[in-house]
């Protein structure tokens, strides 16, 4: 069985982690999340990250739209109020929970743990997380997710991976989006690759826009392979 590192407590290179009672909390966080990965161990769990407004919900529509036919998907969606991102995914057929967090500026795994009871998973393949716009706490926190993934948008600036590193640091990917902007917008694509590289030298990146459709060809290929991986079979690319 393969060891999955926790995503929570994770200094960058060169760094100081100081004593801090959060610490604690985020052990029992741990003990949770790797409950929720016993319990899901058919079903590729991803943690979609990013700035409020990035474009989470976007592309998770544009993804069921796409692969509807050929991955059975569900989501599980956190904002501080309101059911409208769950609404959204329901809209184009996607099974969908709103998590309402009353607030908090990020999901914990003892939120998910307890959705999954109101959730039916049966036949699912790909379950994603939508955690709540931020990229500092919801870094933190282990959701017993498989992969993470984090989006900055073209017109959040290119500066953000080295600003907000633990988010980067415990991604898998980094998906620059609202690429059909980035004419209109200063931002540099391969200076975002450089510092986000220079935290987390593993990182993947895809550049994608919702709206054109650019790139979201390799995302669903990206999907289609890390789902293959989980159940341990092949799959043929999306194209
Ligand atoms: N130009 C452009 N706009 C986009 C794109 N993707 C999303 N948007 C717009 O960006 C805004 C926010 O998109 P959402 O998908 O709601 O973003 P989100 O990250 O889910 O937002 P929160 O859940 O509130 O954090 C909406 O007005 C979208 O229409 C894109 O690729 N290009
Ligand atoms: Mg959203």
């Amino acid at each position: 069985m393969t060891t999955v590192k926790p995503k929570s407590n994770q200094a960058s290179v060169g760094s100081v982690q100081c004593e801090n009672t959060t610490l604690n909390l985020l052990k029992v966080n741990d003990f949770v999340a790797r409950a929720i990965r016993d319990r899901l161990p058919d079903i590729l769990v991803i943690n979609v990250c990013s700035s409020p407004g990035s474009g989470k919900t976007t592309l998770m529509q544009e993804t069921g739209k796409r692969l509807r036919d050929r991955l059975n998907m569900a989501v599980l969606v956190g904002d501080p109020e309101t059911e409208r991102d769950a609404i959204r995914m329901r809209e184009v057929g996607i099974n969908a929970l709103q998590i309402v967090t009353g607030g908090m500026c990020h999901i914990e795994a003892q939120m998910i743990y307890q959705a999954l009871d109101h959730i039916d998973l049966t036949g699912v393949d790909l379950l994603f997380i939508e955690n709540v716009g931020n990229l500092v706490c919801p870094a933190a926190f282990d959701l017993g997710e498989d992969l993470r993934v984090t989006l900055l948008a073209s017109t959040e600036g290119d500066d953000k991976p080295k600003k907000y590193p633990r988010m980067f640091l415990t991604s898998e990917l980094m998906v620059v989006s609202k690429a059909d902007l980035l004419p209109y917008v200063p931002f540099s694509v391969a200076n975002v690759v450089q510092d986000a590289r220079e935290v987390n030298p593993d990182i993947d990146v895809l550049t994608i826009s919702s709206l054109t459709g650019e790139g979201i060809d390799a995302w669903c290929d990206w999907l289609l392979t890390k789902v293959a991986e989980k159940k341990g079979v092949l799959t043929s690319p999306v194209a």
